[in-house]
């Protein structure tokens, strides 16, 4: 029989990615998604991996445990993935009580569910690199000290304790990725990689004529996403649920990153590049650089995309974008 997953944040990149993902293994794909005023589902990023008609959608919201309850007990799925989140750092400061409902409790809410409903599932909570924040040792690995840095990366703390937690007090099989930042084509606008190439697709195109941006001299471990959510699948594979982190090893600036896809492009980022302190953060995470030696000697899982080439499949992409309006 087909295995059976459910996936919260369907309609988000990792969503997009997993699914594929899964399908391609023969999975049956269940996609939560929020209900909204708007006729059926916002699905453009599966629509741009052309998966959209493959996936069951059901409605359901990670604040909502009765819900997520009845959904878990109609579906029985062998893997919740639980992607669902305020993902937006900035945003977290604006909305610090909704990202802790959304991103912290949420995750509790489905833990919840899959104890009360499906005690057999296995859960992955979609941890994060900013849990470690104000750094504690130049290469980040699953037992360097957390200092989190923003609403966002406490909420997530909140919901990575939790899922050790539960794995820990009621033996269920749940594991937490800590994954760095990771990119693709279908990144969302308000992300740095993702304004960036936006911008530097409309400014070849002159469609724009300057990008502002905030602190260029944060820098981070950057990977792929399609690499990333291979990791979180291998994760629910194992004989034993843990915890892995998961990165390139590779650190660059915004700054640098900027100028890899101005160049791309053929521009240079002089001419249009301005800073605007509207973008500065009320605090920051300056660096992350991420060891995932774990994962590589226990999952067996190793990047395939470093840096240059994302921001160069991303800058394409949105070109690509742009000249077909
Ligand atoms: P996105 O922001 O692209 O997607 C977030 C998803 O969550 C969307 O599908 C969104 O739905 C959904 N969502 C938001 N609020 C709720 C809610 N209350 N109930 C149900 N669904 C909700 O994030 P990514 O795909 O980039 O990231 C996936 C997860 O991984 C997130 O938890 C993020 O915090 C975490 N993460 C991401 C990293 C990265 O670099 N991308 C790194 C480390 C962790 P809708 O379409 O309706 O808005
Ligand atoms: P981050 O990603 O906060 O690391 O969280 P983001 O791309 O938003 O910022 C990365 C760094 O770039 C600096 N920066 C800017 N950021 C944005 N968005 N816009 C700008 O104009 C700008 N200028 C400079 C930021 O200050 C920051 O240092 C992402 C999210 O996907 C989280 O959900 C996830 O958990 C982490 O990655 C790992």
């Amino acid at each position: 029989m087909a295995k059976t997953a459910l996936i919260t944040g369907v309609t988000g990149q990792d969503g997009a990615y997993l699914s594929q993902l899964l399908l391609q293994k023969g999975y049956k794909v269940y996609g939560m998604v929020r209900r909204s005023s708007h006729l059926g589902v916002n699905s453009h990023r599966l629509e741009w991996l052309g998966i959209a008609n493959d996936i069951e959608y059901a409605d359901g919201n990670v604040t909502d445990l009765s819900g997520l309850c009845r959904l878990v007990r109609a579906i029985q799925p062998g893997e919740i993935y639980n992607l669902a989140a305020q993902s937006f750092v900035k945003t977290s400061w604006d909305q610090p009580i909704l990202t802790g409902q959304v991103t912290g409790i949420g995750a509790v809410n489905i833990l919840e569910a899959a104890r009360l409903e499906a005690p057999e599932a296995r859960v992955y909570q979609a941890s994060s690199s900013e849990m470690f924040g104000l750094i504690q040792e130049a290469e980040q690995k699953e037992t360097t000290p957390f200092y989190p840095r923003s609403p966002y990366a406490a909420a997530k703390l909140y919901a990575h304790w939790m899922t050790v937690n539960y794995r820990e007090s009621f033996g269920m099989y749940s594991c937490s990725g800590l994954l760095f930042n990771h990119e693709s084509p279908l990144r969302g606008l308000e992300f740095v990689t993702r304004k960036v190439t936006d911008a530097v697709a409309r400014i070849k195109l002159g469609k724009l004529d300057r990008l502002e941006m905030g602190n260029m001299d944060a820098k981070r471990d950057w990977g792929h996403a399609r690499d990333y959510v291979r990791a979180m699948w291998l994760m629910l594979q194992q004989d034993k649920p843990d915890d892995f982190v998961i990165a390139t090893g590779t650190t660059t600036s915004v700054r640098d990153m900027v100028d890899i896809a101005f160049k791309h492009a053929g521009l240079n980022m002089e001419d249009y590049v301005r800073i605007n302190p509207a973008f500065y953060r009320p605090a920051e995470v300056d660096v992350l650089l991420g060891d995932a030696s774990k994962a590589r000697d226990q999952l067996g899982w190793e990047p395939e995309v470093a840096i240059v080439e994302l921001i160069q499949e991303m800058v394409d992409a949105d070109l690509a974008r742009y000249s077909s309006k």
